[in-house]
């Protein structure tokens, strides 16, 4: 099974800054544990912290990927475009966020691109992306 797991803006700070929040470890730390974890899994990924970067990538995935695992960041809040593009993939989009947007600030409490996901996790830490894996791997 080929994953394709995209990060968007700022995740590539994670294990540097608000670690209250996010935690300690590193995301490209995180992910080559879980390449070792689920050897089954050929895993991708890629972060960019610019929204039409990451809407050619889930474009790309198209034929290439069997499932996406994707925290949008902070377009997840903003972005009908990001909406679409997984919409019209059809590819299964697991969303992943680290930290429990639900109790945080008011304007994180809707994901546009969560609507358009098949499944969201959230606020399970990076354990959430292993979780998503998991998920794509049994669906
Ligand atoms: O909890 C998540 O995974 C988020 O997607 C993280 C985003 C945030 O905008 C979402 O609401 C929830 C932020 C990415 C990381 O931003 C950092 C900011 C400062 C220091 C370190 C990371």
């Amino acid at each position: 099974m080929k994953i394709l797991i995209l990060n968007g803006p700022n995740l590539n700070l994670i294990g540097r800054r608000e670690p209250e929040i996010y935690g300690t470890q590193s995301l490209n730390d995180f992910i080559e544990a879980l390449r070792k974890r689920y050897p089954e899994c050929d895993i991708d990924d890629f972060q960019s912290n610019h929204e039409g970067v990451l809407i050619d990538k889930l474009q790309e995935a198209m034929g290439k990927y069997d499932g996406v695992v994707m925290n949008p960041g902070g377009y997840a809040h903003t972005s009908i475009a990001l909406a679409d593009t997984i919409r019209a993939i059809g590819i299964p989009v697991v969303e992943v966020h680290i930290s429990n947007i639900y109790e945080r600030e008011e304007y994180r409490h809707h994901s546009y691109t969560a609507e358009a996901a098949v499944k969201s996790i959230v606020g399970h830490g990076l354990e959430g992306y292993a979780e998503a894996i998991v998920y794509l791997m049994t669906k």
